[in-house]
């Protein structure tokens, strides 16, 4: 008979190439050395310590998929998924500012870029040492982005942009902005745009009061007619394929990140279950606390190995986007129901943020709202199977 491992419960372990897994082991003591002594306070004060892209810089885990000729590791998604993983595991803000930076600006760049944008941008970026943000989400245009209002109008050489996007995970304190807008100059076809800090007419104030995802920061984008030439036009896309390409990758980073933050918490209940005696016995020994352990158990198992299928069709360029629809939707739901039955089997100390359970259920809150919501991606699985959009 085989062994059972608790933790690892259908073996996704012996499912990895030896190289898949030095990859996650280092990327895993990066995380547990370096990020999660910090957490604690960055997210109670609000703060994003720019360090941290030097950091994740050098140990290869920005664009980790990209080739190596412009600063990447040549990775696979697989690999890309583990580091999520392993990043989330401490903290959802953490992987948010390595996803965005790999998934949304470094591969536009490398998949719809000039040679000349490959070259100026990947290797600074692949280091830490610029830092990307990626603007779709407007204040009236986030499910629909359909809707935007932002445009380019044709100048002599180049465009002027005019518009402000919402929500936008790393921009006050971005070197490089990736923005998508209507281009009149391509018949009212939304166009994606390389900006820089810096140009005139470009701001990026912070949004403040958030409550969840403290510890990666978030701003708007504002752009007051900033004036580009024609070699900040990302030359190789057009229309709404361009930023859905890339959410392709952001969200199918999210369905493994999510599942390290579940795991954290499910361990962290397991382990709290062992330790506390009320009515004279663990509360790991009474049956509601099994029940609930097992149910987390189960889910992120399937979840993970949910995650991996996707990640080898990925890497065979086989995947479908409603194969990510569907794991980024299931496993971003299940990591919330996850997180909030672990703050609940914490009791009152399920409301601290030394025991870190309630950090990881406030930040999945978000995640199960941005790259698409939950309902956002049902709707795109109903119109799949049924052929009926629902959307409008
Ligand atoms: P629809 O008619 O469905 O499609 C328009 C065009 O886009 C193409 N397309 C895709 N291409 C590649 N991959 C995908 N997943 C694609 N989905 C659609 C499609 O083929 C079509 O191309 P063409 O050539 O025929 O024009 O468009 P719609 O307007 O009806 O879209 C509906 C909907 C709801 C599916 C879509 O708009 C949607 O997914 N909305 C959610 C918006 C979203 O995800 N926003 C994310 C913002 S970025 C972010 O949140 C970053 S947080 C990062 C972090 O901090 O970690
Ligand atoms: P809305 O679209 O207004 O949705 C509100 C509610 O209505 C949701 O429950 C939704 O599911 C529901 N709904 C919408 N349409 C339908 C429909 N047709 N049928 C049924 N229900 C519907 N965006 C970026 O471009 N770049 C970033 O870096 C980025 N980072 C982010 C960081 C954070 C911390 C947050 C919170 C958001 C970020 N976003 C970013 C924006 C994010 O992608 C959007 O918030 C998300 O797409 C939802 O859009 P919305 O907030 O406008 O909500």
């Amino acid at each position: 008979l085989g062994k059972f491992t608790w933790d690892d419960a259908l073996r996704l372990e012996t499912q990895l190439s030896e190289d898949e897994r030095m990859l996650r082991d280092a990327a895993r003591a990066y995380a547990q050395d370096k990020l999660q002594p910090r957490v604690i306070e960055a997210f109670e004060n609000e703060t994003t310590d720019p360090s941290i892209f030097r950091e994740m810089g050098e140990m290869g885990l920005l664009g980790a998929t990209i080739p190596e000729e412009y600063g990447g590791i040549g990775a696979g998604y697989v690999s890309y998924g583990l580091i999520a993983r392993e990043i989330e595991r401490v903290d959802s803000g953490y992987r948010s500012m390595m996803s965005v930076q790999s998934s949304l600006v470094m591969y536009p760049i490398y998949a719809y870029g000039s040679e000349e944008q490959r070259q100026k941008y990947l290797p600074k970026l692949a280091s830490g040492e610029w830092i990307g943000c990626f603007g779709l989400t407007e204040p009236d245009a986030g499910s629909d982005p359909a809707g935007m209002k932002t445009r380019a109008e044709k100048t002599d050489g180049g465009y002027r942009l005019t518009g402000s996007k919402m929500w936008i995970t790393n921009s006050p304190i971005a070197d490089v902005f990736v923005v998508w807008a209507k281009s009149e100059a391509h018949g009212g076809k939304i166009r994606g745009f390389v900006l820089e800090k810096g140009m005139k007419g470009l701001s990026a104030p912070k949004v403040g009061q958030k409550l969840s995802l403290r510890a990666s920061i978030t701003g708007e984008i504002v752009m007051d007619g900033v004036e580009v030439g024609e070699d900040a036009l990302l030359p190789h896309v057009e229309g709404l394929k361009g930023p859905f390409g890339c959410l392709n990758r952001a969200r199918y980073g999210i369905a493994w990140g999510v599942m390290g933050s579940a795991e954290f918490c499910w361990h962290a209940a397991r382990q709290y279950g062992l330790d506390r005696k009320q009515f004279n016995k663990p509360l790991a020994q009474t049956q509601l606390f099994q029940k609930k352990l097992a149910d987390m158990q189960t889910e992120i198992t399937l979840g993970l190995q949910a995650a991996l299928q996707v990640g080898r069709l990925m890497d065979e360029a086989d995947a479908a986007p409603e194969m990510i629809s569907l794991i980024k939707r299931n496993n971003c739901g299940k990591a919330l129901d996850i997180a909030r039955m672990s703050r609940d089997m914490h009791g009152g100390n399920g409301i601290s943020g030394e025991f870190q359970v309630i950090r990881h259920m406030v930040n999945l809150e978000t995640v199960n709202t941005y790259e698409g919501t939950h309902d956002v991606h049902a709707l795109i699985l109903g119109r799949a199977q049924t052929g009926l959009q629902a959307f409008f």
